[in-house]
């Protein structure tokens, strides 16, 4: 049994393409359905729905023989286990730095103040600001990073942003890009070696979709 690791929204919805190109169709939609395992038109593989944070987890201990995460998850992870055969091109946004509105943020640098952050993505941002050489005191959050400095928790941002539309809605600006994200295909390197001739079929489908 081949198992395949998605989160539900966008990664399944833009996932699902690519599944029908390798002849795989869930047999139930994962966002109305309950079940956590789905199965598909083919006997030999199912779909297992978790936490888009989780899904490299599952595929490095094996739990799951494949799966799709973000770049930005993946780099939070470190990626252990992980084989990354293929960059997807789905759900693509951007890792960024964003302020308030008003927020002086090039002189902040400047002046090498010390800066406040909120995020989810704790290790993407250590390591963004100590390469630019820059103090930050990082507190992490779960998600609606966005509130962060409109109640004083924090001066910025580390967050994804893909139309900008949540930035402007809470009057916030990206002031720096740390990075292009998009979603990779992830596979346990021991089940690969074990089970190549049904896994390879599915990951030269999944690039042939790409291309
Ligand atoms: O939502 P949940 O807490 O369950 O989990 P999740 O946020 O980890 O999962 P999900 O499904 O929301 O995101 C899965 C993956 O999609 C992420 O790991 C990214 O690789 C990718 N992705 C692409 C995004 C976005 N675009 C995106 N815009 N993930 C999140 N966002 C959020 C962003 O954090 C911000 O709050 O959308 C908001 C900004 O969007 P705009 O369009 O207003 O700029
Ligand atoms: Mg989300």
């Amino acid at each position: 049994m081949i198992t395949i690791a998605l989160s539900k929204g966008r990664i399944f919805e833009e996932t699902t393409p690519l599944l029908a190109a390798a002849g795989i169709h869930a047999l139930e939609n994962p966002e109305s359905s309950r079940k956590l395992i789905l199965p598909t038109n083919r006997e030999d593989v199912r779909l297992i729905i978790v936490r888009a944070t989780d899904v490299p987890t599952y595929v490095q201990y094996g739990a799951a023989d494949l799966g799709i995460a973000g770049k930005d998850v993946l780099d939070e992870h470190g990626g252990e286990g992980l084989y990354q055969p293929l960059d997807l091109n789905i759900a693509k946004c951007k890792m960024m730095v964003a302020v308030r509105d008003g927020f002086d943020y090039e002189a902040c640098i400047r002046q090498g103040a010390r800066l406040k952050v909120v995020t989810k993505y704790v290790k993407t941002a250590r390591e963004h600001f100590a390469a630019k050489g820059m103090h930050v005191d990082l507190i992490k959050l779960y998600g609606s990073m966005e509130l962060g400095p409109l109640v004083g928790l924090a001066d910025a941002i580390v967050d994804l942003v893909s139309t900008g539309g949540t930035l402007r809605a809470n009057q916030l600006k990206a002031v720096e890009e740390i990075g292009v994200i998009s979603s990779r295909l992830v596979v346990n390197q021991a089940s690969l070696k074990l089970n190549r001739t049904q896994l390879q079929p599915i990951i030269d489908s999944f690039a042939q979709a790409i291309q």
